[in-house]
C-alpha cells in the first residue's frame, strides 16, 4: 500500500500484524492476558524443565527431543498429548504446567526477567540466527489468522522485526537476556544451527543436562538413539506434527470444548472475530539453515547487521553465526 506525500513522492505504508501489549511486550492478540500474567507469576517446582526460546528458534524441535529422551523414545500420540505433556504456558495457562505429567518440559518464549525462575529448575535455551528466525516468524505470522496479516509481505514483516514490534518483543533483547546466563549450571544454551550440524551430539548434550542416567542410556542403546533421531527429524515432524495439528484444529470437540483455560480463550477470540484455523498446517516448514537468502535484500541485510552490531557490542554473540553477514553483497 502507498500514499502520496506533499512532495509528490510515494511513501510506503507498511502492513502490521495485530498484537496486544502485556508487561510492556507485544503478545499474540488471541492469548488470555490472565494466562500470560499467571505464567510470569508461576513458581517453578524443583523438577521443572523449561524449553525457552525467542519464537521460531527451534522450540518445538527441542521439546520433541526432550520428550523423546524422557520417554525413552515414545513419541507424542497427538497434538493434545503434546500440549498436555509439554504445555506452552503463556498460551495455555499455568495450570497446564501444574497438571503436566512429569518428567516433562514446559515451553515459554519469555525473556529471562519475565520467565518463571528457580535456581533448582532447568532451562534449555535455543538461539537461532536472526535472519532465519525473521523468515520463519514471517511465515508463522502470515499463517495464523489472528495476526490479520495473511496478505502481509516479507518486507512488511521485516520492518516489524527490525523494530522489535513483533510478539515477545525485540529479538536481541531476548537473546541477550539469556546469553548472559549461558554458563549458569541450570541453563543449557544451544543453537538451532548446532542442532542441525550435529543432532546426535546435541541430543547427548541435552540428555546429559537432564541427568546422567539419560545420557548413559543413549550411549549404551544405539537403537534408541537412532529412533530418537528419526522421530525428531524435520521430515518425520513435518508429516506427523503438522497432521496432528490439522486433526486437532479441525476437531470441534478437542479444540472447541474440552480444552485448557488458555485455549478456551483463544477459541472465544476466534469465534468473536469469525476466524478459522488454516486447514493445512505448515508449522514444521523447511527446517533448514540459510532460508533467509531467499528473502533478504542487500539493504535489509545491512540494516540487520547494523542492529546486530549495536545490540551485541561487548559480547561474543557474533561468533555463534560467523557467516551470517558474509555471503550477501550488501552494497
Ligand atoms: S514456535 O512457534 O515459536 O514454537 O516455533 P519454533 O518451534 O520455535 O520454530 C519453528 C521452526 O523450527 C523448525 N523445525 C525444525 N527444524 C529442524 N528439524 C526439526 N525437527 C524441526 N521442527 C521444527 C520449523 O520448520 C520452523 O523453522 P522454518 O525456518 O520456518 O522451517
Amino acid at each position: 500500500m502507498s500514499t502520496r506525500k506533499k512532495t509528490g513522492k510515494m511513501a510506503q505504508v507498511r502492513k502490521k500484524p495485530m498484537y496486544q501489549q502485556i508487561f510492556g511486550l507485544p503478545m499474540n492478540i488471541s492469548f488470555s492476558p490472565e494466562c500470560v500474567r499467571g505464567t510470569v507469576q508461576y513458581k517453578p517446582r524443583d523438577d521443572d524443565i523449561f524449553v525457552v526460546t525467542f519464537p521460531k528458534c527451534g522450540t518445538t524441535w527441542a521439546q520433541h527431543i526432550v520428550h523423546n529422551i524422557l520417554s525413552k523414545g515414545k513419541p507424542f500420540e497427538s497434538f493434545e498429548d503434546f500440549q498436555r505433556r509439554s504445555p506452552f504456558m503463556e498460551m495455555l495457562g499455568p495450570k497446564t504446567a501444574e497438571d503436566m505429567p512429569r518428567p516433562g518440559a514446559i515451553k515459554t518464549h519469555l525473556p529471562f526477567h519475565l520467565n518463571p525462575y528457580s535456581p533448582k529448575a532447568k532451562y534449555i535455551y535455543v538461539a537461532r540466527n536472526p535472519k532465519d528466525c525473521c523468515v520463519s516468524f514471517y511465515h508463522h505470522t502470515k499463517m495464523f489468522p489472528e495476526y490479520q496479516f495473511t496478505d502481509g509481505t516479507f518486507d512488511d514483516f521485516f520492518e516489524v522485526f527490525i523494530n522489535g514490534e513483533n510478539d515477545w518483543g525485540d529479538y536481541f533483547d531476548h537473546l541477550l537476556s539469556w546469553y548472559e546466563h549461558r554458563h549458569d549450571l541450570n541453563v543449557l544454551f544451544i543453537t538451532y544451527e548446532e542442532m542441525k550440524a550435529d543432532t546426535r551430539a546435541v541430543i547427548l548434550k541435552i540428555a546429559s543436562f537432564l541427568g546422567q542416567t539419560y545420557k548413559d542410556l543413549l550411549e549404551s542403546d544405539e537403537k534408541l538413539m537412532d529412533k530418537i533421531l528419526y522421530q525428531t527429524s524435520s521430515g518425520y515432524m513435518r508429516k506427523h506434527l503438522n497432521e496432528q495439528m490439522e486433526n486437532f484444529y479441525s476437531n470441534p470437540v478437542l479444540w472447541r470444548n474440552d480444552s485448557p483455560e488458555g485455549l478456551k480463550y483463544v477459541n472465544e477470540y476466534f469465534k468473536n472475530k469469525k476466524l478459522e484455523m488454516p486447514k493445512e498446517m505448515k508449522f514444521v516448514r523447511k527446517g533448514v539453515v540459510g532460508d533467509w537468502k531467499n528473502y533478504f535484500s542487500a539493504s535489509q541485510s545491512k540494516l540487520l547487521r547494523e542492529k546486530f552490531k549495536e545490540k551485541t557490542k561487548g559480547t561474543n554473540i557474533a561468533s555463534l553465526w560467523p557467516d551470517l553477514f558474509t555471503d550477501i553483497n550488501e552494497n
